[in-house]
């Protein structure tokens, strides 16, 4: 494949799961195109293996889909994922325990009144919560894997970025002090916060 030698990002106008290989790539300390559009359009879905975005073309021209590998692929290329196997086992752990929370979290309906939603702010976020509290109390470091930002930890943040700090729900965060912390120290990392000055404001 040929590229243009520049990394471009492909997803709609909003953080949503673009919003993962803009602030990896933003981490990483590497220049991309940020192509945004209100609604898929046909010729680059027709690119797409699932007909879906994001899509991460390479500068190499490769092109990669689903959000969870582009950011694997950025980790391995620009020195954000694990130094050894346990360690990306265990940067993988909390990517799928991110994932676990988020299915929770998209099943719910919008309503902030409705009964499960209510229940899931209150008892289960909570609970979650405390499993991520407990794998930085074990690090110690402030990272949830090893002693420096890996992935994980830019995952952990665009995810609960959206669950925690961007809706109406009564929020549980205040009793996670560990895990707070950290949401604060990824977002305020320069190259992160460059980024977060910069990004288009969107609603989602
Ligand atoms: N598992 C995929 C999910 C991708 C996905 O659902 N993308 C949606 C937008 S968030 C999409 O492109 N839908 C196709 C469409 O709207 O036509 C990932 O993590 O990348």
């Amino acid at each position: 494949m040929s590229g243009d030698g520049k990394y471009h990002v492909h997803y709609f106008a909003g953080r949503g799961l673009g919003e993962i290989a803009r602030i990896a790539l933003s981490e990483a300390g590497v220049e991309f195109e940020d192509h945004r559009f209100e609604s898929l359009p046909a010729d680059l879905k027709a690119t797409t293996k699932f007909g879906q975005v994001p899509l991460l073309v390479t500068p190499a021209g490769d092109r990669i889909n689903q959000s969870t590998a582009i950011l694997r692929f950025i980790g391995a290329t620009h020195g954000l994922s694990g130094k050894t196997a346990l360690e990306n086992a265990e940067i993988d752990q909390v990517i799928e325990g991110v994932n676990d929370i988020r299915a929770k979290y998209r099943a719910l309906p919008a309503d902030a009144a409705n009964e499960e939603r209510i229940k899931f702010f209150s008892t289960v976020l909570p609970q979650w919560l405390g499993y991520f509290e407990a794998i930085l109390k074990k690090t110690g470091s402030g990272f949830y894997v090893g002693s420096n930002v890996t992935i994980a930890d830019l995952y952990v943040y665009v995810s609960f970025d959206s669950v925690i700090n961007k809706t109406a729900d009564a929020q549980p965060i205040d009793a996670f002090p560990l895990v707070k912390a950290h949401l604060e120290a990824i977002a305020a990392r320069p190259r992160i916060a460059a980024w977060i000055a910069k990004r288009p404001v969107s609603q989602w």
